[in-house]
């Protein structure tokens, strides 16, 4: 059975990037698969060391695993920092891994900005530790939004490394799986993940600047709809979206080259669970006048019960403390029959 894993940081409050990328999908996936949700609350202090409330974000991200549709008796819903063998493997991978890919990822080179030398260590070595998450639990399949798909990349490269150096010893130890390669099929100990990007919006974009990705670190907050938004500002803030002054076109090729009017639209879709063409056939040829307001109705439809259901559990943290405790647990036993494989296959006595 596929084995899906994902992670979000406790960084700041969720924005609808971070739900349509990534949160709504891990709901759609838990019918079909066995996942682990974790909230990666190691990977927080990478960029930034010191949090205000760093427990609170950590709850607030859990609690919007679960009002968002995820059932953390079914699956596992853990933080990151609960379960050693992230931080063990971590560090085995930071020996797999070459300095040279790790400086050419662009989230490193955006987030340390100019002054790399000043940037964390953390930061650069982000996804040695985000390869350690997905492979303690060996998992075939990572939902994450289109700007994670180049540490995916990352976390074949290290499962591969990892495969070739030690082949000989997995085969010893009788520890090897079979999988494909490309066209070839090869043994291994870490599977090949694969990034689940698809979907109408795997990018949301800013809502000021159709080029640019929306994020929790962007000064405007009018740049994107939080998560915990109320109806009006959600309202206000699709009204003031950046748009051209084009009616929507009535073909989807016709949306290339707008990129807000494209974000808007992939929005629309993927908070209807349709697909951009459907979306276009119905507002083909309508004025952002009068799409505008069905995009905020249909947003404050969707986000407006999540919003209610994480303050009503958030009011009693001791309810998430005792899932993240619970799914910990379950999350460790997985992750040390790992490492235990793991230490055995490099040799440690
Ligand atoms: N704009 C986005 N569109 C689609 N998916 C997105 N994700 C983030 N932004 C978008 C996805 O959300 C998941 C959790 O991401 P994270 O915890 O790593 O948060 P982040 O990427 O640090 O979030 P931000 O807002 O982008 O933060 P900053 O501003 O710090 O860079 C991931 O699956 C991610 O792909």
């Amino acid at each position: 059975k596929p084995q899906v894993f994902s992670g979000v940081q406790p960084t700041g409050n969720l924005h609808l990037g971070n739900y349509l990328g990534a949160i709504r999908k891990f709901v759609t996936l838990q019918d079909e698969h066995d996942c682990i949700f974790c909230v990666v609350d190691m990977h927080s202090i990478t960029a930034q060391l010191v949090h205000d409330d760093l427990k609170g974000q950590t709850r607030s991200i859990a609690a919007a695993f679960i009002a968002s549709g995820i059932d953390p008796v079914k699956h596992i819903v853990f933080n990151q920092s609960a379960v050693s063998g992230h931080a063990e493997l971590a560090w085995i991978f930071n020996c797999v891994a070459r300095i040279g890919w790790m400086n050419r990822m662009t989230q490193f080179k955006d987030k340390a900005g100019k002054d790399r030398e000043n940037a964390s260590l953390g930061l650069l070595a982000y996804p040695s530790l985000m390869a350690a998450d997905i492979l303690l639990y060996r998992a075939t399949h990572v939902p994450v939004g289109d700007d994670q798909k180049q540490h995916l990349e990352l976390t074949r490269d290290i499962a591969q490394k990892f495969n070739n150096d030690f082949s000989k010893r997995i085969e010893a130890a009788g520890l090897g799986v079979e999988m494909m390669v490309g066209e070839e099929k090869v043994s291994g100990f870490f599977p090949m993940t694969e990034p689940l990007i698809e979907g109408p919006a795997p990018r949301v974009m800013s809502l000021r600047d159709g080029t640019r990705k929306m994020s929790k670190s962007e000064p405007s907050d009018l740049s994107r709809i939080n998560l915990t938004d109320d109806a009006d500002t959600i309202a206000k803030k699709i009204r003031k979206a950046k748009t051209d002054p084009a009616p929507l076109p009535d073909t989807l090729d016709e949306l290339k080259g707008r990129p807000e009017a494209e974000n808007l639209v992939g929005i629309y879709a993927a908070l209807s669970d349709r697909s951009r063409q459907d979306v276009i056939d119905e507002y083909g040829g309508q004025q952002f006048a009068a799409f505008k307001p069905a995009l905020a109705d249909l947003a404050v439809s969707v986000l407006e019960p999540i919003t209610t259901e994480m303050q009503r559990l958030m009011a009693d943290p001791s309810h998430i403390d005792a899932i993240l405790k619970d799914g910990s647990q379950r999350a460790n036993a997985i992750a040390e029959k790992t490492m235990a494989d793991v230490r055995e296959i490099i040799g440690f006595v």
